[in-house]
C-alpha cells in the first residue's frame, strides 16, 4: 500500500475518532434546563413511584371527642376558674369559684353548696395547688348528679318499643328523633316513626328527610289531622311490620296551651289501650338556660316524662345547666345533642361529661 494513502487513512480514522469524543463531551455537557424539561414534575413523579399511597381516597376525618364539642362551655369554665386557681386558696377564690358555676347556669342553690363543699374538704385534705382544687370541683360535681339513676332507653317485651318524644317548640325534637333512628337502624333494629307533629306547618315533611336519612319508615296524615290518630295508625302500621320501635314526634307549642298537654296525654292513652311508652323522653334545649328549665318543669310534671334529652350543648357556654336540670327536675339527662348531624347524639355519662367539661 503507497504510503500516501495510508497516512490519509489515518487521518480520516483520527479525525472520526475526535469527532467522536467532541460528541461525547458535548453529551455530558447538555444544558440543565433541558433535562428538567424531560424530566417528570416533582408531584409527578411522587406519584408515579408511590401510585396507591397517592390516589388512595382520603381517610374520613375522626368523629370529635365530647371535649371538643362541649369547647364553648369548657374554655368558658377554664378563663374563670383560671382566675380563682391561680393562687393558694384563699376567700376570694371561693367567691370566684361561686360565680364561676353560677355564671355557667349550675344554679345559685347548687353553686353555693358545691363551692362550700369544696372549701371545707380543701382545707381538710390540705390542698394547695389549682390541679389538686380543680380534681376536687370535678368530684363535687359528679356526685351531685343521680348516681343510680337508669339513663338507658327502656325497650318494651313486646314489639313494637314505643317511645314519645317532647317539648317546647324548637328545642330539637324533631332532629333528635332522627338522630334517634339513624343510632337504631345502624344497630340493626327496624325503626317507624309518627309525624304527629301536625300543627306546625311541613312538619312531617322535616321528619320524612329524617326518615330517608335513617333508612326508617314514617306514617303521617293531613296537616291538621287529629294527632291521636295518627299515633294509633303509627302504631298499627308498625305492628304490621313488626317494626322493632316506634318514635312518635309531637308538636311543641308552648306549654302554657293547655290543649298541648290534653293532646300528649291523648297520644299516649291512644298507644297504651294496645301497647305500651317505655320511653317519654323531654327535649330541653340548653342554650335556653334557666328559662327552658321553667318550660320544661310544667312538661316534666303534666307529661309522665322518664328521661330528658339535652339538645344544643355544642352551641353553648353555659353546660352547667345539665346539673340544673336534674337537681331541679329530678329526671335523668339519658342523651346530649351536641351538633346537627345524623352522628351527633351521645349517652349522657355526668363523668366523662363534667370530665369534658373541666379537663
Ligand atoms: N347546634 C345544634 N343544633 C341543634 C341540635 N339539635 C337540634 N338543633 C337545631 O335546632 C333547630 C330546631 O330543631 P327541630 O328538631 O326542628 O326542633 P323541634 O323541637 O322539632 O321544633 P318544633 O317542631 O318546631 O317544635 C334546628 O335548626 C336543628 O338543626 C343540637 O344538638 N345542636
Ligand atoms: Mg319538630
Amino acid at each position: 500500500m503507497p504510503s500516501g494513502i495510508a497516512t490519509e487513512i489515518y487521518i480520516a480514522i483520527g479525525l472520526i475518532v475526535l469527532i467522536l469524543l467532541i460528541g461525547l463531551v458535548g453529551m455530558r455537557r447538555r444544558p440543565k434546563g433541558t433535562e428538567a424539561e424531560t424530566a417528570p414534575p416533582p408531584a409527578e413523579a411522587e406519584r408515579r413511584a408511590r401510585p396507591e399511597v397517592a390516589e388512595a381516597p382520603a381517610e374520613a376525618p375522626p368523629k370529635p371527642s365530647l371535649r371538643d364539642r362541649l369547647s364553648k362551655s369548657r374554655r368558658f369554665l377554664a378563663d374563670r376558674l383560671a382566675d380563682a386557681f391561680g393562687r393558694a386558696p384563699d376567700e376570694e377564690t371561693w367567691e370566684d369559684v361561686e360565680a364561676a358555676l353560677i355564671q355557667a347556669d349550675v344554679g345559685v342553690e347548687a353553686a353555693t353548696q358545691i363551692t362550700e363543699d369544696l372549701r371545707s374538704k380543701a382545707r381538710e385534705r390540705n390542698l394547695t395547688t389549682a390541679d389538686d382544687v380543680r380534681a376536687l370541683l370535678a368530684e363535687e360535681l359528679v356526685s351531685l348528679f343521680e348516681h343510680d339513676a337508669d339513663r338507658a332507653l327502656a325497650f318494651g317485651s313486646q314489639k313494637p318499643t314505643v317511645w314519645i318524644v317532647l317539648g317546647v317548640n324548637g328545642t330539637g325534637k324533631t332532629t333528635t328523633i332522627g338522630k334517634l333512628a339513624a343510632d337504631l337502624v345502624h344497630r340493626g333494629r327496624s325503626v317507624s316513626l309518627a309525624a304527629a307533629d301536625t300543627f306546625r306547618a311541613a312538619a312531617d315533611e322535616q321528619l320524612q328527610v329524617w326518615a330517608d336519612r335513617a333508612g326508617a319508615e314514617m306514617v303521617k296524615h293531613q296537616p291538621g289531622a287529629d294527632p291521636g290518630a295518627v299515633a294509633y295508625d303509627a302504631l298499627q302500621h308498625a305492628r304490621a311490620r313488626q317494626a322493632d320501635v316506634l318514635i312518635v314526634d309531637t308538636a311543641g307549642r308552648l306549654h302554657t296551651k293547655t290543649p298541648l298537654m290534653d293532646e300528649l296525654g291523648k297520644i299516649r292513652r291512644v298507644i297504651e289501650k294496645e301497647g305500651k311508652v317505655t320511653e317519654a323522653l323531654l327535649v330541653i334545649d340548653a342554650t335556653a338556660g334557666q328559662n327552658g328549665l321553667v318550660q320544661a318543669r310544667e312538661f316534666a310534671e303534666a307529661a309522665g316524662v322518664t328521661g330528658v334529652v339535652l339538645t344544643k350543648l355544642d352551641g353553648t357556654a353555659k353546660g352547667g345547666i345539665a346539673l340544673a336540670i336534674e337537681r331541679t327536675l329530678g329526671l335523668p339527662i339519658k342523651l346530649v345533642g351536641v351538633g346537627e348531624a345524623l352522628e351527633d347524639l351521645e349517652p349522657f355519662d355526668p363523668k366523662t361529661f363534667v370530665d369534658a367539661l373541666l379537663s
